[in-house]
């Protein structure tokens, strides 16, 4: 309840913007994409991370809002990008449960994106395989997907289920997580799972994206094995609007 007050007042006083997480392309030492990650900022000119008020978002109310509030900053930054002839595949949204419970989410998500004159084709949701566990809201996703957008199975290898879904669900991208990532170059069974996932969604054509690399040793194994996207604060922690504009102008 602490953590709904929070996020509650933060919205209701403009004090919840986007951080923006650079994916880059290791073989081309390029950024390809980013993820948005909310964060609130404090009287004091803190900066709170998601973390810390993931509890607000179990209430759909204050959900709702921030994935409104997030979706605003997403395309009218990918506005300015696009202006500016940055090249990116997408900006990627963090979607939960309480997202798909109300029927308008597809008009919700669109709105926006076409407010800011942007192609619905660069928006990227990423949902866990435990949104998809709900069959009804696993057919909104793939409803997303047949408007046009991309869809990434975040956190990928945590929830249940896993192989069923890359069976059962069109996907665009799956984001190994950081957990595998972590355990990488010390664990041989994880290492044998990392490289059989790749393997898999390259036969898939499904894309792949590596989180949580915080090593360069994690990074050349990663490519050595075929992953070349990759995410993690060995190459850029999250950052604000104009920090990631200024990173983009330099690896696009
Ligand atoms: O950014 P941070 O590492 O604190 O994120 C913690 C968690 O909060 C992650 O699981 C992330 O996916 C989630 N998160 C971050 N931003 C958003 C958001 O805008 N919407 C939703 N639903 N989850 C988010
Ligand atoms: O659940 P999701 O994958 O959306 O959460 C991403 C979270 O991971 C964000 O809160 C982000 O701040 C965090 N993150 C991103 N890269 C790294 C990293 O290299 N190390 C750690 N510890 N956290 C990371
Ligand atoms: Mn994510
Ligand atoms: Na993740």
């Amino acid at each position: 309840t602490e953590q709904i007050a929070l996020l509650d007042s933060a919205l209701n006083e403009n004090r919840v913007f986007a951080h923006f997480q650079p994916v880059i392309c290791m073989r081309r030492a390029k950024i390809v994409g980013v993820e948005a990650l909310a964060r609130i900022r404090t009287d004091e000119g803190n900066v709170v991370s998601a973390g810390a008020f993931a509890m607000g978002l179990t209430d759909s109310k204050n959900a709702f809002r921030l994935t409104g509030c997030m979706l605003e900053q997403i395309a009218s930054a990918m506005r300015c990008w696009i202006d500016e002839g940055l090249e990116l595949r997408h900006v990627a949204v963090n979607l939960s449960t309480v997202d798909f419970q109300r029927g308008n989410l597809e008009e919700r998500l669109r709105a926006p994106f076409e407010a800011h004159n942007v192609p619905l084709s660069f928006l990227q949701i990423e949902v866990t395989e435990n949104v998809l566990m709900d069959q009804e809201v696993a057919s909104q996703v793939a409803r997303l997907r047949a408007q046009g957008m991309q869809i990434a199975l975040d956190d990928f290898g945590t929830g249940f289920a896993s192989l069923s879904h890359l069976r059962d669900f069109p996907l665009d991208y799956i984001k190994i997580d950081k957990s595998f990532v972590d355990s990488l170059l010390t664990d041989t069974a994880c290492s044998a799972i990392v490289e059989a996932l790749i393997s898999m969604a390259h036969k898939m054509q499904i894309g792949i994206i590596a989180e949580g690399i915080e090593t360069a040793e994690q990074a050349a194994r990663l490519l050595e094995i075929g992953c070349p996207l990759a995410q993690g604060y060995h190459y850029a922690r999250p950052v604000d609007g104009e920090t990631i504009t200024t990173l983009l102008r330099s690896f696009n």
